[in-house]
């Protein structure tokens, strides 16, 4: 009988034990609350779909993705914040708003800084995006890869903009960043930070007369309804941080960390490849609904590079020379 006992006091231990603590781990199903600000038509939310694809295939069911789109779970700013407490796990913004967080940052929203998206996807993917990325660690945020936005364009309900001067006194919402908040005042409008979510009604109310986003978001969020004209000003290169709570993270075994990485880089091209054709087929879609579409020519966006120029050249300051100058270096690189 004590022998019994003993073996049936093993095997209980054993249980409890179940090996060391990191496969204990690997047993539960950790859950990943991915949130984005804008509608399930845009690619951003087709490859947030692709990435959840891959990750429940990759990690057999151990980690299941929620999506969230629209802003359900907030916006940029505070779903950024939401990962930083460890409330939520996943969210793409813009480097815009990122800003807020980690200032050099900024320098991917400097006016006309990018020539083209081969370019931009050189740099970001390269060494220098990835030192970006890494400064990410501080805020508790993980940067797994950057996706895109894409090259914003300005419309509104009053004129067609040709030329700077079209600018003077256009209320404009900017997003919540102030680079490009100096950058219109530089253009001469009047511009107004707020969130995503709260532009349509902004628009629809007057209380702003124009925006500025890349073409699938003009079109898949319908600012064609109240909105008249878009120019295409191609003013900023807007990139998307795919970002991962850094508690979150840290909690993945170390396969599973791969495989997330291997996941929003994967879902990341084939949100470029989707951006890349909305692009142009969003075009044509917004001219059918009667939009007013105006091209700048060489000479008008030459005007606008000048007008902004102080403004790159007070954010470059504070960012710190040594860092703009290596971005710089690494877009003449992949120019070439
Ligand atoms: C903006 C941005 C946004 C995105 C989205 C909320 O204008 O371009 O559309 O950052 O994730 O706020």
């Amino acid at each position: 009988i004590v022998s019994l006992f003993l073996l049936v006091m093993m095997i209980l231990v054993l249980a409890a034990c179940g090996g060391d603590e990191k496969s204990a781990d690997a047993k539960e199903v950790k859950t990943i609350r991915a949130g984005i600000g804008l509608n399930d038509q845009h690619p951003q939310f087709k490859a947030l779909v692709k990435f959840q694809e891959i990750v429940e295939e990759k990690t057999e069911g151990k980690i299941k993705v929620e999506t969230y789109h629209s802003g359900q779970l907030g916006d940029d700013r505070s779903m950024t914040e939401a990962l930083q407490l460890g409330s939520q796990e996943v969210t793409i913004p813009s480097t815009a708003p990122l800003a807020n967080f980690v200032p050099e940052f900024s320098i991917f929203d400097f006016p006309f800084l990018f020539p083209n998206e081969e370019v931009a996807d050189a740099v970001l993917d390269g060494e220098v995006g990835q030192k970006f990325l890494d400064k990410l660690e501080d805020q508790n945020l993980v940067g797994l890869a950057y996706w895109e936005n894409g090259f914003r364009d300005v419309t509104n309900s009053k004129l067609p903009i040709e030329t700077a001067a079209d600018f003077k006194g256009l209320k404009l919402r900017t997003m919540e960043n102030e680079l490009h908040l100096e950058a219109f005042k530089a253009l001469g409008a009047n511009p107004t930070p707020m969130a995503l979510g709260e532009l349509f009604t902004a628009m629809q109310q007057g209380t702003v007369d124009g925006q500025e986003n890349p073409v699938p978001t003009i079109y898949l969020q319908k600012f064609y309804e109240v909105q008249d004209y878009v120019s295409n000003t191609h003013h900023i290169y807007s990139p998307f941080v795919f970002l991962m709570s850094k508690s979150f993270f840290d909690e993945l075994t170390e396969d599973q960390q791969v495989i997330v990485k291997e996941a929003a880089v994967k879902a990341g091209k084939y949100e470029r490849e989707l951006n890349r054709e909305a692009n142009k087929q969003n075009l044509e879609d917004l001219k059918e609904t009667g939009m007013n579409y105006t091209e700048i020519t060489p000479e008008a966006r030459q005007e606008m590079v000048d007008l902004v120029q102080p403004t790159i050249d007070k954010y470059a300051e504070q960012i710190g020379i040594d860092t703009v100058q290596e971005v710089y270096d690494a877009i003449e690189k992949a120019t070439r």
